[in-house]
């Protein structure tokens, strides 16, 4: 008896290591040994269902002796079937594994507008000088665009500005100066503000020209401002946006809405003002246009013109960004082409 008990034993156990040496499907196979062995009508079942042909005092010993056999096959299964998942879950995880040298799936990621650049910067250089943004209607009454500026009815700027009117009174503003003008009317003194918004003219598109474009017109009112501060910010704003060695030069100019009027030119970024193509051989980029604001247009806001003196400017924010990023075609501004854009 404890022979055949012993050679189901190892007959077992040789079965279980030749099995668990094999591949990881071979779990199955285990399974089935458990139940040839281990089940109702295994071999180990069939040996005690035999006890009937031992001696009644041999019984207690020989199912110990089955039992110890059935424990010890059982531990074997156990440990062999421990081994075979893990080395399941090994194979698995190893063809699971990242190659963290790949390179990575790249997010695409939006770009500012070059406008938007721009705008930002200027925005930026005056904030830091203690301007305020301030954005106004882009549908402005006649009076706001043309009128409280000095500009009458027969003034050759109102037909030169070829005007887009919504009714006779009613308009699409041709520069942001309303904005400034509502800003006057408050009678919060002193000002210094920033007006950057989309301005319309019945131009005709080119190269250079867009019945919509954008303008920032700045303006500074307080007790004592003079010419001299004038030119000092706006000196430094040329600084600031195109570099330290900028030099800027004001050339007399005409406005109706400042008195005197002036435009003001930059040397060449590109060239430093020795002359190029990119300034036309002159060394001088013109810029923006300037003055100190007119008495009549103080007058008519409510503002004292003995009290208090002024300057404003106005600079077209197209122009800025086709200068900085040396863009030849101010139609490429509008046409959101994605090839254009994430240039910038
Ligand atoms: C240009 C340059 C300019 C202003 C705009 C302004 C605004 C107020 C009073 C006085 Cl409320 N002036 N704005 C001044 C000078 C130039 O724009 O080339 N405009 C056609």
């Amino acid at each position: 008896m404890k022979e055949k008990l012993n050679a189901i034993k190892e007959q077992a156990i040789a079965q279980i290591e030749a099995v668990s040496a094999q591949s990881a499907q071979a779990l199955e196979k285990l399974n089935d040994i458990r139940v040839n062995y281990l089940g109702k009508k295994g071999e180990l079942t069939a040996l005690l269902k035999g006890m009937k042909d031992v001696a009644p005092e041999e019984r207690p010993k020989v199912g110990q002796m089955v039992n110890d056999v059935r424990t010890e096959i059982e531990q074997v299964l156990e440990k062999a079937t421990e081994k075979m998942k893990r080395a399941a879950l090994a194979g698995r995880l190893s063809g699971e594994k990242i190659d963290v040298t790949l390179p990575a799936k790249m997010n695409v990621i939006g770009h500012r507008h070059p406008n938007t650049i721009a705008l930002e910067e200027v925005e930026r250089i005056f904030v830091g000088m203690g301007y305020e943004v301030v954005e106004g209607p882009e549908i402005e009454k006649d009076y706001y665009n043309f009128e409280a500026l000095n500009i009458p009815a027969d003034h050759p700027a109102k037909d030169e500005q070829d005007t887009f009117y919504i009714t006779g009174d009613i308009l699409l503003r041709t520069q942001t100066s309303g904005t400034q003008v509502h800003e006057l009317e408050k009678g919060r003194l002193p000002i210094r503000m920033l007006a950057p918004g989309r301005v319309f003219r019945s131009d005709e598109v080119d190269a250079t020209h867009s019945p919509c474009f954008h303008q920032i017109e700045g303006l500074v009112v307080d007790k004592g401002i003079t010419f001299a501060d004038l030119k000092g910010t706006l000196a430094e704003f040329a600084r600031e946006l195109f570099g330290e060695e900028t030099k800027v030069k004001f050339r007399p100019h005409h406005f109706p809405f400042t008195e005197p009027s002036a435009e003001m030119d930059v040397t060449c970024f590109k060239c430093g003002g020795s002359g190029c193509r990119f300034c036309k051989g002159s060394g001088w980029i013109e810029i923006l246009g300037c003055g100190m604001v007119h008495p009549h247009v103080l007058e008519m806001s409510g503002v004292d013109p003995e009290e208090y003196t002024g300057f404003a400017f106005g600079v077209g924010l197209e122009r800025i960004a086709l200068l900085k990023y040396e863009i030849d075609d101010m139609r490429l501004m509008y046409e959101n082409d994605i090839r254009f854009l994430k240039q910038f």
